[in-house]
């Protein structure tokens, strides 16, 4: 203000003598009074218009200096680089620029996988991002190869392979400024600062008993992923979940002796050494490998007569705990000589009579039936019989042996 004042003074001065210059008569006060009015509200104009200039002028400074510091601290960023990133035994290392922002991407040789983070990038700590990464043998046994959320079938890995880490460190990309990480499939993000993907255990998150349960029997957790095991005698089905029995008898990877036939079952199979029975009044003869037929008696031997004119075999192979009732049997007499057919459970000391029943369906068939769940593993027995009679004479016994093998499992 004091610049101001006295640049009004020596304005008062020029207009003076402005005025005396003229040769007229000074003006008078009012007038002067006027003109000093005027060169007021000039100056003040003028002082307006400079305060705003210097404003401006202050604020494109400032903005100069910023945009300079800025220049600088992009500069440095420029220049600054990480140290040479450590490069894994038996990989090589794409990327040759170490400075802030920029990556290395890692490859193992021919025969070894990558564990840990594939790529690298230089932080502004001057750091490299993750951890490094190493080159592991491929083993054929095991299944660690790409993780991904899918199954695999089995062999599983062998106990004595290194097992994968359950943790390794985030993909982490740079970009406008900000970090984003990300796991791969089966891994989810975790730690404070989002450095580290942990496996997700999905035989857990999916319990065996449950709806959607990830395996029929038995779940294994892996790194990035998980498989499921199959009891032995069972196969993976090529859904990766289900287990399938293997067909023994069908495979010939059986053991039975000739004599003996070869039954699979569900899990397994059986050798089961079919034999004709040998009675005091009755002769056996083998006709097919399941049945034995009685040799003709004597005209008049009544107790040869009354034994079974046929014994057949069968065995059925059943799941454990197979809900019930159904059908297990069907038995039917091929012609009808008599007047009446009868069937019924017969024999004694066998086990499970509970869980069967004989109904009589059509003229000429029995029907054996499963009355109750059977919890396996379990072996039962149960004799079929049909009875042919003619007037309340007996024509002729049918003897079918049913042999039902109970696998442990419910599949
Ligand atoms: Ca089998």
């Amino acid at each position: 203000m004091m610049v101001v004042k006295m640049v009004v003074v020596l304005a008062v001065i020029c207009v003076h003598q402005l005025y005396g210059a003229s040769g007229q008569d000074c003006p008078s006060n009012q007038e002067l009074q006027t003109s000093l009015g005027q060169v007021e509200k000039m100056l003040a104009t003028h002082e307006v218009s400079y305060q705003t200039s210097l404003h401006s002028l202050r604020k494109k400074l400032s903005a100069l200096v910023n945009s300079i510091a800025a220049l600088a601290s992009w500069k440095t960023s420029e220049n600054a680089s990480c140290p040479r990133p450590e490069l894994p035994a038996h990989s090589k290392k794409l990327g040759r620029v170490f400075s802030v922002g920029h990556e290395v991407h890692f490859l193992c040789k021919s025969g070894y996988e990558l564990i840990g983070p594939r790529t690298r990038i230089c932080l502004e700590s001057r750091k490299w991002s993750g951890q490094k990464p190493m080159c592991r043998p491929l083993s054929s046994s095991s299944s660690s190869s790409m993780p991904s959320f899918s199954p695999r079938s089995h062999p599983a890995p062998s106990p004595a392979s290194t097992p994968a880490p359950s943790t390794r460190p985030s993909l982490c990309t740079r970009l406008q400024g900000s970090t984003r990480c990300s796991c791969e499939g089966g891994f989810t993000i975790s730690g404070r600062d989002n450095s580290m993907c942990t496996d997700l255990d999905e035989c857990e998150l999916f319990p065996m008993g449950q709806p959607g349960r990830l395996c029929m029997h038995r779940c294994i957790n892996t790194p990035g992923s998980f498989h499921c095991l199959c009891p032995a005698g069972y196969d993976l089905a090529d859904d990766a979940h289900s287990c399938k029995d293997v067909d023994e008898c069908e495979r010939k990877s059986h053991n039975c002796s000739q004599e003996e036939l070869c039954v699979n079952t569900y899990g397994g199979f059986r050798c089961e050494r079919v034999e004709c029975p040998r009675l005091a009044n009755a002769t056996y003869i083998k006709t097919s490998p399941v049945r034995c037929d009685k040799n003709p008696c004597v005209v008049g031997d009544l107790a040869c007569s009354q034994e079974p004119n046929s014994i057949s075999f069968h065995f059925l192979s059943l799941v454990s705990n197979m809900s019930a009732p159904r059908i297990l049997f069907r038995v039917s007499a091929a012609r009808l000589l008599g007047d009446s057919l009868r069937f019924g459970l017969v024999g004694e000391g066998w086990r499970g009579r509970s869980y069967f029943s004989v109904q009589h369906s059509g003229r000429q068939t029995g029907t054996l039936m499963l009355t109750a769940p059977v919890p396996g593993p379990a072996r039962l027995q149960v004799d079929v019989e049909m009875k042919e009679t003619e007037g309340g004479a007996l024509l002729g016994r049918y003897l079918t042996k049913v042999v039902l093998l109970v696998s442990p499992y419910g599949f």
